[in-house]
């Protein structure tokens, strides 16, 4: 099968002789071979950062009313959600805590594009996309708590362990695609990356084996403009890193990703693309972290409060909500229902958060292999034999 998206472009002409130049040049011009797979020259986008919407794009659909009011909710509860596990960590209930406030339409829009049976592959900053998810919080933080592997279970959830190694998913995530399309299922597995990790071989491998082998994959790149300290003109020379898809014969487009509905429509075309049996996609995003990397990390030391400023007039839950107030899709009672529901959450979450948990320290070494070398072996029995002196210690 070749390139899906090589499509032949009619000749614009006027005259006889123009005619005949044309069909000349048709003739002996090859096929442009990078056709269809490179974004537009500009991020799309279908509201503008105020939240009036431009002209309607035949490309890019609008999704639907209800869609749009779900993602709001959605939204909402992401934002308080981040919020409180940014408190939780200056109570001393999270080790660690990469927020993405600013980045909710990305988070969202990422999981109302998907099935519940597609896969999802995130990094350390995608907690609030798996609440949105339907994960139970507490299960998502445990990681950050520091005191288990994974919170949830990665198969029953379709959601894959949160990454904190840089781009690794993007691998998993073309392995497992490739598996359920070879029998014969019609998955979809959405791999999140930052900007930064697009510099990494993975990333470049994971695409790569994806396209040659047309594995299902949505490579959704949330370009925040930052990897830690290091801003984006240091990351890239890349006009836009939507263009490294074309390499690798990835089509790809980017879009402003602090517009929720170019967000959802971008991505309802890439999953549906996947899904058609067409190989991977990759969407890059164009959106911004306006928290710091982590609650650890100083973000004014290198960046300074007038582009942070810049970026909170483009905020993408007051665009979409004053779009669908607008269109009467939101009014008074239902933007405070909401907001009442997202409280109630948040209040839940630090209820539970606050409960100590009971940890067993041998718990660290299981599975970590399937069968436990003799080293893991040997090391477990010296942990025991330290833990059973210091309680005797304790009774003495
Ligand atoms: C392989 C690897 N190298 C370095 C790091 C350290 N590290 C953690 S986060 C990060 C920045 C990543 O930036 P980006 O991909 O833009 O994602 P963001 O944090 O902005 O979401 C780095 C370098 C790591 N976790 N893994
Ligand atoms: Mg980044």
């Amino acid at each position: 099968m070749g390139p899906p998206h090589v499509q032949e472009v009619p000749a614009v002409t006027t005259t006889p002789q123009a005619v005949r130049r044309a069909s000349t040049r048709r003739s002996t011009a090859p096929p442009d071979p990078a056709r269809g797979l490179l974004p537009a020259a500009e991020p799309v986008r279908l509201l503008d950062p105020t939240g009036t919407p431009l002209p309607a794009r035949a490309d890019y659909p609008e999704p639907p009313a209800e869609a749009l009011a779900e993602m709001y909710r959605r939204m909402v509860i992401g934002r308080r959600f981040d919020v409180q596990a940014t408190a939780l960590t200056k109570q001393g209930r999270l080790a660690v805590y990469p927020s993405s406030r600013g980045q909710e339409a990305c988070q969202v829009g990422a999981v109302l594009a998907l099935r519940e049976t597609d896969w999802v592959f995130p990094t350390y900053r995608e907690s609030m996309a798996l609440v949105s998810r339907g994960l139970d919080p507490v299960e998502v933080l445990t990681l950050l708590r520091g005191d288990w592997h994974c919170g949830y279970d990665p198969a029953a959830r379709r959601t894959a362990p949160q990454c904190t190694p840089l781009a690794t998913q993007c691998v998993h995530a073309a392995g497992l695609a490739y598996g359920e399309a070879y029998q014969g299922r019609d998955t979809v597995a959405l791999a999140f990356i930052g900007d930064g990790a697009t510099s990494e071989g993975d990333f470049h491998e994971g695409i790569n084996f994806a396209a040659v082998f047309r594995a299902p994959v949505v490579y959704f790149v949330q370009n925040n403009r930052y990897a830690i300290s290091v801003p984006l003109s240091r990351q890239t020379a890349a006009p836009s890193l939507a263009y490294k898809g074309v390499g690798y014969g990835v089509p790809s487009e980017q879009v402003d990703g602090n517009d929720p509905v170019a967000v959802l429509a971008v991505l309802t075309r890439a999953v549906a693309h996947a899904r058609a049996g067409n190989g991977p996609f990759l969407v890059e995003a164009h959106t911004y972290r306006m928290e710091p990397h982590t609650n650890a990390d100083d973000a004014t030391r290198y960046r300074d409060g007038a582009e942070v400023d810049a970026w909170r007039d483009r905020d993408p839950v007051a665009r979409l909500e004053t779009y669908l107030r607008a269109r009467g899709v939101l009014d008074e009672a239902a933007v405070a229902a909401v907001a009442a529901e997202a409280e109630e959450y948040a209040a839940d979450l630090r209820a539970r958060m606050n409960a100590q948990p009971t940890v067993d320290p041998l718990s660290l070494f299981d599975h970590v292999y399937a069968e436990p070398t003799p080293q893991l072996v040997e090391q477990r029995e010296q942990v025991r034999a330290e833990l059973a002196a210091a309680e005797q210690e304790g009774d003495a």
